[in-house]
């Protein structure tokens, strides 16, 4: 079985590629990733010399190589995470994110139904869908309609679209999966948890945007790996599943967890100029995936006491990417 992952050196997709290899060693792994300022492959030390992992550096944008690729390699899955992923960058400029994200899947999806894989599992988010209001008994489905408010989320549902549309049009079996916000170990730190605990760990202010109300509703990303898992074996062709472990918490919530539990004063927390058409609210109702056989592993607060704890047994990891671009880019957006 050949399986590409795409975005493989970035967060989700590096904790995938190691679920999987570990997990599958009759599967032969590929993992292609263009290696962007959110790609970086010293992650996968302890599995880069297995047998059943291959590394392809590519732009998922560049379609002669893309489909030179796929015909080569005649891949049966592909688990498309490659893209640009922050929502701030996205508000600066969106350019990269149109390519990347909706070009870069359109490619690949052309390149798929070429050698009619077995299966197209496209990685998207529940901002798809927008925001909620801070009602708790309201989620959002996979019914929801698609209301996507920052260009990255609105590149993510054109992508999600097309995607639909290649199911609908020429049979390509796919799904889509759009799940919360994750956490856990090789998050980027420009994301709000890795950037509080490596902030705070240097005694440094943590940028708290407008009022800290706003909630996201977060998962471990081992969960997130399961699930797919389990999307990409056992999902029905053509369905969307929402992935999310009700885990709902202010940001504010978040940044006074990691505080406490680093033993450090609040006094580290500033209150900055909110993010232009920051959503309120996401909050995922997961009963699709967990009737077809998913249950999150973690709790919160177990979860969240791993992941610092991880910060703390892997500075050389973070330091080396605060110290570089990344500050640069901190000390321009803030
Ligand atoms: P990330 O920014 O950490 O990693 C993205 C990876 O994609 C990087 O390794 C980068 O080099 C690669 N990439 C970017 N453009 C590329 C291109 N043109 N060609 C090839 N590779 C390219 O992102 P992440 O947080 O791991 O998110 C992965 C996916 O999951 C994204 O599609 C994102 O929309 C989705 N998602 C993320 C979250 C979250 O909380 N982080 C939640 C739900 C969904
Ligand atoms: O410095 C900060 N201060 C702050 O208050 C940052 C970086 C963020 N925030 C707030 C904004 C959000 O309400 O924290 C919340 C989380 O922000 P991010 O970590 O940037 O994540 P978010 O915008 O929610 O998007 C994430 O989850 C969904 C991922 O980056 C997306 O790729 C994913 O689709």
């Amino acid at each position: 079985m050949n399986v590409l992952i795409t975005g493989g050196a970035g967060f989700i997709g590096g904790n995938f590629v190691q679920y999987m290899v570990n997990n599958y060693p009759d599967y032969d792994i590929y993992n292609l990733d263009l290696l962007t300022y959110a790609g970086d492959l010293t992650k996968h030390k302890e599995i880069e010399d297995k047998e059943n992992y291959h590394f392809i550096k590519a732009d998922i944008a560049d379609r002669e190589n893309i489909l030179t690729l796929f015909k080569e390699k005649k891949f049966d899955y592909v688990v498309h995470f490659a893209a640009e992923s922050h929502v701030d960058r996205s508000i600066t400029d969106s350019e990269i994110f149109i390519r990347s994200n909706v070009l870069g899947t359109q490619v690949l999806l052309d390149a798929s139904k070429e050698i009619n894989v077995k299966k197209f599992v496209h990685i998207s988010t529940d901002e798809v869908y927008g925001e909620l209001d801070f009602d708790p008994s309201t989620f959002f489905t996979e019914e929801t309609p698609l209301q996507p408010n920052s260009p990255y989320s609105a590149s993510k549902a054109s992508s999600d679209l097309l995607v639909r549309a290649y199911h609908e049009t020429y049979g390509l079996p796919i799904n889509i999966t759009r799940c919360s916000n994750n956490y856990g170990p090789y998050h980027f730190p420009e994301k709000l948890i890795p950037l509080t605990i490596s902030r705070v760990l240097n005694d440094e202010k943590v940028p708290v945007y407008g009022d800290g109300k706003n909630i996201r509703d977060w998962l471990h990303v081992d969960d997130h790996c399961s699930a797919i898992d389990l999307v990409m074996h056992k999902g029905v062709d053509g369905e969307v599943y929402n992935v999310g472990g009700h885990n709902e918490k202010t940001n504010l919530e978040v940044v006074q967890t990691i505080i406490k539990t680093l033993d450090k004063s609040e006094d580290l927390i500033e209150f900055v100029k909110d993010r232009l058409g920051h959503d309120k609210r996401y909050a995922i109702n997961p009963t699709k995936l967990e009737n077809l056989g998913w249950q999150p592993k973690y709790d919160f607060d177990t979860g969240i006491e791993q992941t610092i704890q991880w910060y703390l047994d892997n500075k050389q990891w973070w330091e080396k990417i605060i110290d570089g671009e990344y500050r640069k880019y901190f000390e321009k957006h803030y």
